[in-house]
């Protein structure tokens, strides 16, 4: 099961989990009411494996890549965990697949609320276009994750305030 909860006001060490006192869970249905889904796969396989390759099928996406997360393995790594820690929106979905190690994925709630969602591996989240969101390892400082996308990838990240973007105030419109 995925587990997932509010986080607490804190800004001391984005690795920590930071949980509320006491613990506030987030639900899946809680994440789905905020476009956010989940599935659990079994990473072991994932280079051949028949249920990533029909969800890849009926979702269109046709373009994956492998990216290590650790200190020594990525180059400009502390840079990269900052950006990636900015609170931030795309204009496609984000879909992640988690085959090795853990991390947090952050993603606002209705009430600008921010949720961690704890990731391990065999984890696949959809994050959709338009969500703040942002990401950090936990104190392993380590994961391998892939990415995937539909159509050519398009990494551009517009960090907040970024409300005026079409895609935002499409967001915001499902959401009601
Ligand atoms: C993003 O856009 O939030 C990221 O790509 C970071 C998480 S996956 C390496
Ligand atoms: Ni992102």
């Amino acid at each position: 099961r995925i587990e997932a909860w509010l986080m607490d006001d804190c800004t001391d060490d984005q690795r920590l989990p930071h949980k509320l006192q006491p613990n506030q869970p987030v639900t899946l249905e809680g994440l789905q009411e905020i476009g956010v889904f989940y599935l659990k796969l079994n990473a072991d396989i994932y280079e051949n494996d028949p249920e990533l390759q029909k969800i890849c099928e009926d979702r269109g996406y046709t373009y994956m890549d492998i990216i290590t997360i650790h200190p020594d393995k990525l180059p400009n790594y502390e840079d990269k965990l900052k950006m990636f820690y900015e609170e931030h929106l795309h204009v496609d979905d984000e879909i992640r697949y988690i085959l090795e190690g853990r991390a947090y994925f952050d993603v606002r709630d209705k009430n600008d609320r921010w949720i961690r969602i704890a990731m391990t591996k065999g984890d696949l989240i959809t994050l959709p276009a338009g969500i703040y969101h942002r990401f950090t390892l936990d104190e392993t400082n380590y994961t391998k994750v892939m990415r995937l996308f539909a159509g050519e990838p398009v990494w551009k990240a517009y960090n907040r305030p970024a409300d005026d973007f079409e895609v935002r105030q499409k967001y915001l419109n499902q959401l009601r």
